[in-house]
């Protein structure tokens, strides 16, 4: 795994919310990833979301932009291997400058053959905390192009994003632009990747995915990632119900069997 970040690569981050590591897996590890994140999906069956029975079920459309399978790291083991690497936390601190991370949570993101477009959205919005510092990793699990579901970002956007303008993930593409009017014009760049490789972006960088324009299903596993010290701001989204229910708005997030600490600086 490459998991030495340049100065280059961090600027790059900080300047664009986003970052694309070509050749992040070598073709061993990323035999692992795909085995395990099969393993995770198929143990996994019909549930999208670890510990939460009752999160709400996705409508027709949605259901076809990706299969999503959210928080396999707590349901395989061999997922569970690799997302609490602490390499996989410390790009993500070091790429944000934050203290440490935690991981809020995994997801498989499967597009398949034909699948719709993933709407422009920002992704820290839906969280049940909101820090500048939140991160994502985006894995390939197979190469990844124009035509079958790369990602899109929107350079720059994630220094004036804010916590209180998003959109849902919806058959509306467009919809973030007209949250956002004065981003109507700014051009995107597409982030196609090669199986192996992987992007990070910040959770308040404005993507979003092409449609899978291909007969073959678009594999991605990805992990979002909370700065240490975030505090709850009022919003269930992934947490379990008995979990939630505890919480008040200001609470520090910091329980590890939810969201375990991968990484601190010393
Ligand atoms: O894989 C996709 O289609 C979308 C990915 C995404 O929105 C994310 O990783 O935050
Ligand atoms: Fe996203």
């Amino acid at each position: 795994m490459k998991s030495d970040l340049t100065q280059e690569q961090i600027e790059s981050y900080q300047d664009n919310g986003f970052v694309v590591i070509d050749g992040f897996l070598d073709a061993d590890e990323l035999e692992s990833w795909r085995s395990a994140v099969a393993d995770g999906v198929e143990n996994r069956g019909a549930k999208k979301v670890a510990n939460r029975e009752d999160y709400p079920e996705s409508d027709e459309y949605y259901s076809k932009i990706f299969l999503q399978r959210v928080n396999l790291w707590m349901d395989s083991e061999p997922v569970r291997k690799l997302m609490l690497d602490e390499r996989l936390g410390r790009m993500a601190t070091e790429l944000t400058g934050a203290d440490g991370m935690r991981i809020w949570h995994d997801q498989a993101l499967i597009k398949q053959a034909w699948g719709n477009p993933t709407a422009w959205h920002l992704d820290c919005p839906y969280w049940s905390f909101h820090h500048p510092n939140a991160i994502s990793i985006w894995v390939a699990l197979d190469d990844v192009t124009v035509q079958n579901g790369g990602l899109f970002f929107l350079p720059g956007s994630h220094k004036d994003a804010e916590f209180e303008r998003n959109v849902s993930i919806t058959d509306n593409i467009g919809g973030l632009f007209e949250a956002y009017p004065e981003w109507k014009h700014r051009e995107p760049v597409a982030a196609p990747m090669k199986a192996g490789s992987c992007s990070f972006h910040s959770g308040l960088t404005a993507h979003g995915a092409a449609a899978n324009f291909t007969p073959r299903a678009r594999r991605a596993m990805t992990c979002a990632y909370m700065p240490d010290g975030a505090t709850y701001v009022g919003k269930q989204n992934v947490l379990p119900s008995e979990y939630f229910k505890t919480l008040k708005i200001g609470d520090v997030l910091d329980n590890d069997a939810q969201n375990p600490l991968l990484y601190r600086r010393s």
